[in-house]
């Protein structure tokens, strides 16, 4: 059977947001050279470029950027499905970031990607320290959880995950990473896919992904706590492969 390996970059390659470590970009490379990888992210591709290097991701068989709305092959752009989001959305969502108890804004608080909606209390603006205050400060009072499990509520035609550090990915029904999963059994209908993230809990945006991997006993998830776990399970299976 192929073996196909999944991976979310956010959270599992990187640290959000943050470029990948040379070393572990040297040891991710060798494995993508040497297996069939996907990237799966809820990221789109011009960030994906800031944190991987342009030779990584063309190692890569295929990207899935945009939570599965477009796949990239290197350069090249193999699909793309759009989405225009109502303006009752875009109201509540505006109502419920105005209204957060987050003391700090930075800018950029709604950001329109292919297929989906990236929201933000704290603004995607934020710098890397800003951005890791408003994480700690969510850890505790779990305001992104919350705002999911309220617009879920009043839209059940989208679906609501918080991926990163920051913010909250809105997609129409089923328009999840799991959409990568369908694409991925078209294009190799022998294959077992693993998939490795670290968003795969309640509220995820890579819990979606994991749930329909787990209808079929071919493929598998690999929960990981960051990139470091993912960076020492490499070296393992790289060792493994090449005994
Ligand atoms: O890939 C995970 C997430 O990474 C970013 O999240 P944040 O800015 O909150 O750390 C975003 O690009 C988000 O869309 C994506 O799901």
């Amino acid at each position: 059977m192929e073996k196909i390996y999944a991976f979310d970059v956010d959270g599992t390659l990187t640290s959000p947001r943050e470029p990948i470590k040379p070393e572990f970009n040297q040891v991710f490379l060798e494995f993508a050279r040497t297996n069939l990888v996907y990237l799966v992210t809820g990221s789109d591709r011009k960030k994906i470029a800031q944190q991987l290097p342009e030779e990584t991701i063309d190692a890569c068989f295929g990207m899935f950027t945009c939570s599965g709305s477009e796949l990239w092959a290197g350069e090249r752009l193999i699909y793309r499905k759009e989405h225009d989001f109502p303006e009752g959305l875009l109201t509540v969502v505006e109502y419920l970031i105005d209204s957060s108890s987050y003391e700090y804004r930075f800018g950029n608080h709604i950001e329109h990607r292919p297929g989906m909606l990236n929201i933000s209390t704290a603004g995607r603006n934020a710098t890397l320290s800003q951005r890791k205050a408003y994480h700690a400060w969510d850890s505790i009072h779990h305001e992104r959880l919350e705002i999911v499990d309220a617009l879920q509520e009043c839209f059940p035609m989208y679906e609501f995950s918080a991926g990163g550090e920051i913010s909250i990915d809105i997609v129409p029904k089923g328009w999840t990473k799991a959409v990568a999963k369908t694409e991925i059994e078209q294009r190799h209908p022998h294959g077992s896919i693993t998939f490795f993230g670290d968003r795969t809990g309640h509220g995820g945006n890579d819990k979606p992904l994991a749930d329909a991997l787990a209808t079929d006993p071919r493929h598998r998830t690999v929960s990981v706590g960051s990139y470091l776990n993912t960076w020492a399970l490499l070296q393992l299976m790289t060792q493994r492969l090449a005994a």
